[in-house]
This record gives C-alpha cells, structure tokens and sequence, in this order.
C-alpha cells in the first residue's frame, strides 16, 4: 500500500469507528471497541494494511488493545460522533491549551465561545504547531486562540487527555480565549 492508499483507509477507518459504524455493519462497545477481525471483514483490508495504518498514522488516531479472552479490538482514540464512553479520567490541563481554526469563524467564536459541535468534545491542542495543523485542515486564513486552560481549570472546567494527546473539554467561553 503507498501512502495514498493508507490514507484512504484510515479515513474508512475513521468513519466506521467514529461515525457512521452502520454503514459498515459495525457495532462499537459502549467504549467504542470493535473486533479487528470485523472491521477487517467490513472493510476487506488485510491486518497488514491495519497495522501499517495504526502504527503510522500521523496523528495515532486508533488504538488497538487485546481482551483477556484473547480478542483484538480496535477503537478510535477522539474524534467520534456516535455516543462512546472512552472512560477517560479528568486531567489536569497545561496551564494554556490551543485552538486552530479558521479565522472566518473568530467574530462567531469570541461571541458565543468554542463549541464541540457534531463531536463529544472541543479539541484542543497542546501546542501552537499542532493547533495549525488543525486551523489548516480548515482552508483559507487561519487563527490560533490561546485557552486559558489553567483559569477554566481554577473554575471548575474539566480536561480529558485522549491516548493520542488531544485536550478535550466541553465547551469554551470566550472569557478563557485569546488571540
Ligand atoms: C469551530 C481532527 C464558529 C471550531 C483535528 C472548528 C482535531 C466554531 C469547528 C479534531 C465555534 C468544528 C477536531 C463557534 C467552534 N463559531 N465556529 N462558536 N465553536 N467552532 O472538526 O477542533 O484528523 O469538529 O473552531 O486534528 O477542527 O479527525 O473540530 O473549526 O483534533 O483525527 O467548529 O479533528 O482530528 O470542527 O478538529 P471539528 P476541530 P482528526
């Protein structure tokens, strides 16, 4: 598989994990979890091409674990749109988290604040670097805000770490926002 390939089927991936697991005759665990053997039966993909995806993924969008009975499963570490319990413990944030989005949006978020919108959480990041990449995925002029994690911390707020390092929390006022 290049790189191309990889990258159109992890984004089947994505989408059978986080979004739309019926399409693909999938049904997660409360969790998230499926079978690797059925994601690979519902995508016809080989568990080299699996690994290759999981192992190289720019962002390690996709954990792999094995259950004591012995059966690989595979979920999504963020990003979903279907209800999943990653049973993520609260965590304590860096004092400042980063939002990169596109600077369209800016009059709409200092109004109203960062709102999670079709996903479970917003996503921040924990740097400016990563918080672009995001912005960029957007097209067009982008802007990184500044979170100020350690106040929202302060005032109750609370912070999620994915397995893959995206701070996520429920919403952001634009109080804790800066450009
Ligand atoms: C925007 C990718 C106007 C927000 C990335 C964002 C990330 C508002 C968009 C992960 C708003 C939601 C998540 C407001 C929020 N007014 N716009 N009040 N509040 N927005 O895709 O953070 O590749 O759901 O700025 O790397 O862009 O999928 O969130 O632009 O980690 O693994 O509403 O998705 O990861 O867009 O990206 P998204 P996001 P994956």
């Amino acid at each position: 598989m290049d790189h191309r390939d990889l990258v159109r089927l992890s984004k089947r991936m994505s989408l059978a994990l986080r979004h739309r697991p019926d399409r693909f005759g999938l049904t997660p665990d409360r969790a998230g979890w499926v079978p690797v053997a059925e994601l690979l039966a519902a995508l016809r993909a080989t568990h080299a091409d699996l690994d290759a995806v999981v192992a190289g993924n720019d962002k390690q969008r996709f954990a792999v674990q094995r259950d004591a009975d012995g059966t690989e499963r595979i979920r999504a570490s963020q990003g979903h749109s279907i209800p999943v319990d990653l049973g993520l413990a609260p965590a304590a944030p860096p004092e400042r988290l980063f939002h990169g989005t596109s600077a369209a949006a800016l009059p709409s978020i200092l109004a109203t604040g960062l709102h999670r919108g079709g996903r479970h959480h917003v996503h921040l990041s924990p740097d400016v670097d990563t918080a672009s990449r995001v912005g960029a995925r957007r097209g067009g002029a982008i802007i990184v805000l500044t979170v100020d994690a350690a106040a929202m911390a302060r005032d109750g707020h609370l912070f999620y770490r994915s397995a893959n390092g995206v701070w996520l929390t429920d919403a952001v006022s634009a109080a804790y926002l800066s450009t």
